[in-house]
């Protein structure tokens, strides 16, 4: 028996997790935690089921092609060689143009597309298609790119060995980030405070120094409510403030709008903000950059002031105290009424963050599945500008990234393309400025040719019927594609409508690269070629290999450097200065001697129009957005007939709508659950395992009842993802409406949609 120890990570989502695979005989065994590694503290139990999910009966192994109609219950599937699949395919999108053609990605953050995700938005952009299908405004959107309008840059990422208090808001870690809740436990063994912004009492929340339990959806108004706290007691950074944010910079009142240098006088700088000056009593213009600390004015933050204009004088207010108006709106007895957290515990929060600096906080999609998560997301960012806490020591910070060529040719497509993405002209400051579209917009454009047809779609992964809210069209637009290719490793019901179905190799399976593991300055250094731990089952193949080879075939091999994989990611690595070979010949990875440096913004300033962190965005004022944040009611509200709140969560045995035919897993999730409160299930007569409905205006699922005395009486928690289960029981997304969404970003109610609950009567 020759057994062998590999070093690798599991790729199946954001946390790759260093880890060692165990090989008997060419037959993957087990996989176990990788010590050495930024990221190897543990594995969870999907990494366990490691060994079944490459064994797995279920895996499609073969290229097939449908022979029966679309609405068939049976494809018919004709096993096909690869040769001729991709020719069919090459062919179909060789005969689509440009716009009629799109394609799909499985979200990176829950399986291993990150191993292939540049290259397939490669081969987008190469083929000139705007459109491209992905999860990205219900999940990573808002935190890595609608901070932008605040920060000019995501979240970044908790310094956790230095940080004072952590904030965590509707992020879950123990379930959904292994590697961040490592270190967020080791933090807190160091001494550094929790607080767990969270409707659930799930994982960290249990051992948080406070846990605030807010109504789904009101995150918006908590934020505000705490800065409102910071602002009354002046525990904010005012010096950071006055010369790293857009806060003195004066706003005229009647407009709303930014003074500007040219207001000043007719030959001033229109570039340039203008702010009061507290020494001379004079509005000055003022330099993104600060000039050195010794001249520093003492620039205005509150107050009203008379500012003259060639047009006459102007009234105007700074940005910041414009900001502190709407916050002092949120007092903590109002976060009470709307949040449903008590006045003292919100109070008790500012108290933990003021007192605890450096403040670092992570959020994700807690906040993020909403029709008001981008104002939500604004208000929470605005909250954490307040401490002056971004990008310093123990605060989040951008640590330094291991240098990698950029490959996914976004600027292959030409401004005019992209004007043409599905949803650019609707929300141009939301995803369609990358490509990104819903599936709402994509399955108008197939059946109602709304604003233009799409015929062609080639994805690679992604459960969009189970993992997208209620589309109208859903089944119909899948129908109704001329040609609709599916690389896979299950057969989903996205399958069903497929035409071709090409069989992809899990993980396990193949080779990929990971350069920065995020959660720590030195893990975000390390960078490791991840070797395939067997060889790949059946005809799978890997979807890097697919996509190369239909780049061959649609003419691209020029922009796919040859169409040779290896030299490009020889390419791709180049500017670290690592090469292939030495990555393989390190197979726990390298870290590279990278440096980060904090507050960075004091030598680039940050990436916004003004250079600052801004609390007012005028790139939102100019496209008719409210500048600043805010909190927003949910469209959806409860009422008499639903007067529960729906909201959704991960559990650490499945990711999304998969895993669920990997017996070791299924063993300790059977059946899709929902999690209510006991008073809440008493009166309706249902007990702990009870199978109940859950009832929406737009459907009904069923799911087992699990009590959980900390939920709040009204909020309901359900799960999503479930078909390979019957009758559709425990897919949450059936019972929510795709048609209300953020209008900035389009993002849907997955957390707070309103909703009843019923006792199933045998
Ligand atoms: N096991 C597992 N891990 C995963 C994934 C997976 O599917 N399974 N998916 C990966 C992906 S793609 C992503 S995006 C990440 C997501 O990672 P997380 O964001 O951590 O995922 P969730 O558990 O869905 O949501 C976090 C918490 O938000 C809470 N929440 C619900 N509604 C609200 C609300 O209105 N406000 C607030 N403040 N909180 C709310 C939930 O109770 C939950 O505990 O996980 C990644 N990791
Ligand atoms: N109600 C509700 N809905 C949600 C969420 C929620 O919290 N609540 N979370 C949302 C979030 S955060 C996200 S990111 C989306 C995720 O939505 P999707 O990106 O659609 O993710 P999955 O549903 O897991 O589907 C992934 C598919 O890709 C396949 N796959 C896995 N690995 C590979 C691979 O390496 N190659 C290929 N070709 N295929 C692969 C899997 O078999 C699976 O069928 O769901 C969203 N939907
Ligand atoms: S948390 Fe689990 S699934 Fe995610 S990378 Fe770590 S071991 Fe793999
Ligand atoms: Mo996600």
């Amino acid at each position: 028996m020759a057994t062998e120890l590999r070093r690798g990570y599991c790729a199946l989502c954001i946390s790759r997790c260093g880890c060692i695979g165990t090989v008997v005989d060419g037959v993957l065994t087990r996989v176990d935690p990788d010590p050495d590694h930024p990221t190897g503290a543990a594995l969870c139990v999907k990494a366990k089921a490691a060994p079944e999910m490459v064994y797995a009966p279920d895996r499609i192994l073969y290229p097939q092609r449908r022979t029966r109609p679309k609405n068939a219950a049976d494809p018919g599937w004709e096993r096909i060689g690869w040769d001729q699949a991709l020719e069919l395919l090459a062919a179909k999108m060789r005969a689509a143009n440009p716009e009629a053609l799109a394609f799909a990605v499985a979200t990176p953050s829950g399986t291993a597309l990150a191993d292939s995700f540049a290259w397939l938005h490669r081969l987008a952009h190469a083929c000139h298609s705007p459109n491209l299908v992905f999860a990205t405004e219900n999940c990573n959107w808002h935190k890595d790119y609608a901070p932008a309008y605040t920060f000019g840059a995501g979240i970044g990422m908790p310094d956790y060995d230095h940080t004072g208090c952590i904030l965590l808001w509707g992020f879950n870690p123990a379930a959904t980030w292994l590697a961040q809740a490592s270190a967020v436990q080791r933090a807190k063994k160091r001494g550094a405070k929790l607080i767990v912004v969270d409707p659930r009492r799930a994982g960290l929340a249990n051992s948080a120094d406070l846990w605030l339990r807010p109504r789904p959806g009101s995150d918006g108004a908590l934020a505000l409510g705490l800065a409102h706290l910071l602002i009354e007691a002046e525990r904010y950074d005012r010096d950071f403030l006055a010369q790293w944010s857009d806060a003195p910079f004066l706003v005229a009142e009647d407009s709303g709008r930014l003074l500007n240098g040219a207001d000043l006088s007719p030959d001033g700088d229109p570039t340039q903000a203008v702010a009061w000056n507290e020494a001379t009593g004079m509005a000055r213009t003022c330099p993104a950059r600060p000039p050195n600390a010794g001249a520093r004015a003492r620039l205005a933050l509150r107050g009203r002031y008379l500012v003259a204009t060639p047009n006459g004088p102007v009234i105007c207010r700074p940005v910041f105290d414009r900001f502190a108006e709407r916050c002092a709106a949120w007092p903590p007895g109002r976060v009470a009424e709307v949040a449903g957290i008590p006045a003292d515990q919100v109070a008790r929060a500012a108290e933990l963050i003021a007192d605890n600096l450096p403040l670092s906080f992570f959020t994700w999609t807690g906040t993020c599945q909403h029709d008001n998560a981008t104002q939500s997301g604004r208000a929470i960012a605005a909250l954490y500008g307040l401490t002056g806490c971004l990008d310093a020591s123990g605060g989040n910070v951008w640590f330094s990234k291991p240098p990698l060529a950029e490959v996914m040719g976004f600027d292959w497509v030409s401004p005019e393309e992209r004007q043409r993405t599905l949803g650019y002209r609707e929300r141009p400051h939301g995803p369609p400025q990358k490509g990104w579209i819903t599936t709402r917009d994509l399955f108008r454009a197939i059946v109602a040719s709304e604003p233009y047809p799409v015929s062609c779609l080639f994805a690679c992964g992604g459960n969009f019927m189970q993992s997208k809210p209620n589309t109208r069209f859903n089944d119909a637009a899948l129908e109704q594609l001329d040609f609709f290719a599916l690389a896979e490793l299950v057969e989903t019901p996205a399958a069903r409508y497929a035409d071709l179905l090409l069989p992809v190799c899990t993980a396990w399976e193949r080779e990929g690269l990971q350069a920065g593991f995020q959660v720590s300055a030195a893990a975000e250094a390390h960078v490791q070629l991840r070797p395939a731990m067997v060889e790949a089952q059946g005809e799978s193949r890997s979807d890097t290999w697919i996509v190369f080879d239909l780049a061959k075939r649609l003419g691209l091999a020029e922009q796919f450097f040859g169409g040779d994989p290896e030299a490009a990611l020889a390419a791709q690595l180049a500017p670290s200065g690592l090469t292939p070979e030495r990555l393989r010949a390190a197979p726990g990875g390298i870290r590279l001697d990278l440096e980060t440096g904090y507050r960075k913004y004091q030598r680039d300033g940050f990436a916004t129009p003004s250079g600052r962190l801004e609390f007012h965005s005028e790139r939102l004022r100019d496209a008719g957005l409210d500048p600043m944040p805010d909190y927003i009611p949910s469209t959806e509200r409860p009422g008499a007939r639903f007067p529960l709140i729906l909201t959704t969560a991960k559990w650490p045995q499945y990711c999304h709508s998969q895993q669920r035919h990997l017996p070791f897993l299924r063993r300790r999730m059977p059946e899709p659950l929902v999690e209510l409160h006991p008073d809440t299930a008493w009166e309706r007569g249902i007990q702990e395992g009870d199978w109940v409905e859950v009832t929406t205006r737009m459907g009904r699922i069923r799911a087992r009842a699990r009590l959980d005395r900390q939920l709040a009486p009204e909020v309901v928690c359900a799960q999503y993802g479930w078909w390979q289960y019957p009758d559709g029981a425990g897919d949450a997304n059936r019972l929510i409406d795709g048609e209300c969404f953020d209008p900035v970003s389009g993002s849907n109610c997955l957390r707070d949609f309103p909703c009843q609950v019923a006792a199933i009567r045998p």
